[in-house]
């Protein structure tokens, strides 16, 4: 009997431990989950347009035309902002492994889509 309650405790002391954890995790990551790339519309991290673990070598990840202006990046890869326009689409930003762009500055307002590149190869 002691032995039951016991194996319990342990098991109860493991779950509040897993939440306790999975709730810091989301803390610390702030709006966009671990592993993930996340664009957004507006300044700060506000109005989320895109969220997602795309692997390195993808390419033309469609977002919202022309209204990304903040991105995080929690993935071990490059993300890259495209402006497609003529005569060629050109990238405008390069959101390296890791990082938190809390606004994009004078290209805010100008991604159409991005790809995905390893540490070693980055953005074009
Ligand atoms: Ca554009």
């Amino acid at each position: 009997m002691r032995s039951i309650f016991v194996r319990l405790i342990a098991a109860a002391a493991v779950a509040g431990t897993v939440t306790v954890g999975a709730a810091s995790t989301a803390n610390a990551h702030g709006p966009c989950r671990a592993g993930f790339f996340c664009a957004f519309d507006g300044n700060n991290y506000s109005g989320e347009l895109l969220e997602s673990n795309a692997p390195a070598g993808s390419d033309h990840i469609s977002v919202a035309r022309d209204r990304v202006n903040s991105g995080i990046n929690h993935t071990a890869n490059y993300w890259c902002a495209v402006n497609d326009g003529f005569p060629g689409d050109q990238t405008i930003w390069s959101f390296a492994p890791g990082s938190h762009v809390r606004t994009m500055g004078a290209q805010y307002n100008k991604t159409d889509w991005f790809y995905v590149r390893t540490r070693a190869q980055q953005c074009d």
